[in-house]
């Protein structure tokens, strides 16, 4: 039997079956991924075989291929890798300019590795109620910034009656997945979606301005227009994806255009005569922020080379 893994709490899962049953299924240990190290075998958005036994319990026998997927490292030097979700048509990536803060390094190595992944990404800039006059201009200058990149972004309140219209057209008939720090509101945004509070939502600790891990496991929902959007647990940092030097700055757009002018075609762009791309920055056509997002990324292949 065909099934949908629509929920992972890591040790077991919940299936939805061809036939529209919803089981708990567990995995069985001798499966294994062939090529992909990760700490989850199984990931929501897989498609999987499902074998129902007699006791009643429920097996995980194997997975359909992916078509693709977005893998996240905890951290830099972790070699485990974490299967965000699988068979995805884009991401959006929560962003808040306050309460919490979303670092722009954040922001940018999130879209590096969605670009790594060829997984299309949007932003989401949320909370905008809570904005004063210098954040208000913060925001503007971030989308004018991501827009010249060439991602499309939206801003809106999630707590605002308006949010579900507004995001309705970015998400229909999709499988979207849903990532950003702790607290910055991706599951009051999928409530707002759905109409109802269906996942459980956290506050934000006064003393620290973060969110406090609220969602724990990542579920997938069907949206009411047809498409589905997961809600993953909020993550601090994002580690690099296994890339080589030489492929870090494919991975920002901006960078790797105007690096065709380089005379070398391996610059790194760090100091390299005839390089095209320091000038860009220095004029301004290359953000510093997003210089410096690239040169965190390259400071990673470095740790990767010694570790
Ligand atoms: N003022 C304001 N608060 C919001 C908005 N969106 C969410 N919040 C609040 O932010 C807090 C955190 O929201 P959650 O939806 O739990 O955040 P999350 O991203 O799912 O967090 P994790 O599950 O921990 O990753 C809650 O108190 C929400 O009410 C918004 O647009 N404006
Ligand atoms: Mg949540
Ligand atoms: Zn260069």
């Amino acid at each position: 039997m065909n099934a949908l893994v629509i929920r992972s709490t890591g040790s077991s899962f919940v299936v939805l079956t061809d036939d529209g049953q919803t089981l708990e299924c567990h995995v069985k240990g001798n499966m294994r991924l062939r090529g992909i190290r990760t700490t989850n075998p199984v990931a929501v958005g897989d498609c999987v075989n499902v074998l129902l036994q007699s006791d009643g319990t429920a097996w995980i026998t194997g997975i359909e291929p992916r078509r693709n997927y977005i893998i996240r490292r905890a951290t830099n030097l972790s070699k485990e890798a974490h299967i965000l979700a699988a068979n995805i048509d884009q991401t959006a990536l929560i962003v808040t300019i306050a309460h919490p803060a979303t670092a722009t390094t954040f922001i940018d190595r999130f879209l590096a590795t969605a670009e790594a992944y060829r997984v299309p990404a949007v932003l989401v800039f949320n909370k905008t109620d809570l904005l004063d006059a210098d954040g208000q201009e913060k925001l503007e200058s971030l989308r004018r910034l991501y827009a010249g990149i060439g991602y499309s972004s939206v801003a809106l309140s999630a707590l605002q009656p308006d949010a579900a219209q507004q995001l309705a057209p970015l998400f229909a008939g999709k499988t979207t997945l849903l990532s950003g720090n702790s607290g910055v509101g991706k599951s009051t945004l999928l409530n707002a979606v759905l109409g109802e509070q269906r996942a459980r939502t956290g506050s934000i600790s006064a003393a620290h301005d973060k969110g406090m891990h609220t969602t724990t496991f990542s579920e997938m929902y069907p949206l009411p227009d047809g498409g589905w959007l997961i809600d993953t647990p909020g993550i601090k940092g994002f580690g690099s994806v296994e890339m080589t030097k030489e492929e870090v700055g494919h991975y920002f757009p901006e960078i790797f255009r105007i690096s065709r002018n380089c005379r070398f075609g391996n610059c790194l762009h760090t100091g390299e005569p005839g390089c095209a791309v320091m000038p860009a920055v220095t004029d301004g056509q290359i953000a510093l922020s997003r210089f410096d997002s690239y040169l965190s990324l390259l400071g990673d292949s470095d740790e990767a080379k010694y570790r």
